[in-house]
């Protein structure tokens, strides 16, 4: 009998999500280096943090699909992007990461709505909510930047962002407590 819960098409779609989340952590990973090696060690501990935290989501999706009893298909990650310039343009990465990654979360939201595969829809919703956090979490540091005088920030106004992030466990909620089992 065939055990296997999940269409093709879905098997490959939430293949390709499991590598995005890697990609995402694999950039996170690269912006907290450059963070730390530019003197940003409060932005550099969020983004370390972030990082373990789309970890933590290639994992999810990679349980749910054995779960299914589909295949899982490792493949390479694509390295990430260049470092960004400044703190400014970091932040404004952030912002367009997440929107990029919510973009693949809702392409799967639809191939399981057209498929009426109400099980993997189900398991996205919890993809969707988190999206709208981390979204949300982004664009608050691009206020923050703003504030400070966006480009043109002024080096105490970067070093209070810096100190501010590196409180953050306490004030960023979806980075906190992550584990594999509860992302
Ligand atoms: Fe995986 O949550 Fe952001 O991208």
């Amino acid at each position: 009998m065939n055990t296997n819960r999940l269409s093709g098409k879905m098997a490959e779609a939430l293949n390709q999500q499991m590598t995005k989340e890697a990609h995402a952590s694999q950039i996170y990973l690269s912006y907290a280096a450059w963070a730390d090696s530019e003197g940003y060690e409060g932005v550099a501990n969020f983004l370390f943090r972030h990082a373990q935290e789309e970890r933590n989501h290639m994992m999810k999706v990679l349980e749910y699909i054995l779960q299914r009893g589909a295949k899982v298909e490792v493949t390479a990650i694509p390295a990430p992007p260049p470092n960004p310039a400044s703190l400014n343009d970091c932040f404004e990465k952030v912002l367009s990461h997440e929107i990029d990654n919510t973009n693949a979360v809702y392409r799967l939201v639809n191939i399981a709505h057209e498929e009426k595969d109400w099980a993997t829809f189900n398991f996205m919703q919890w993809f969707v909510k988190e999206q709208v956090e981390e979204e949300t979490l982004a664009m608050k540091l691009m206020s923050k930047m703003k504030i400070a005088g966006g480009e043109k920030a002024h080096g105490d106004a970067l070093y209070m962002i810096d100190k501010d992030l590196s409180t953050a466990p306490d004030g960023v909620k979806s980075a906190e407590e992550a584990t594999a089992d509860k992302p």
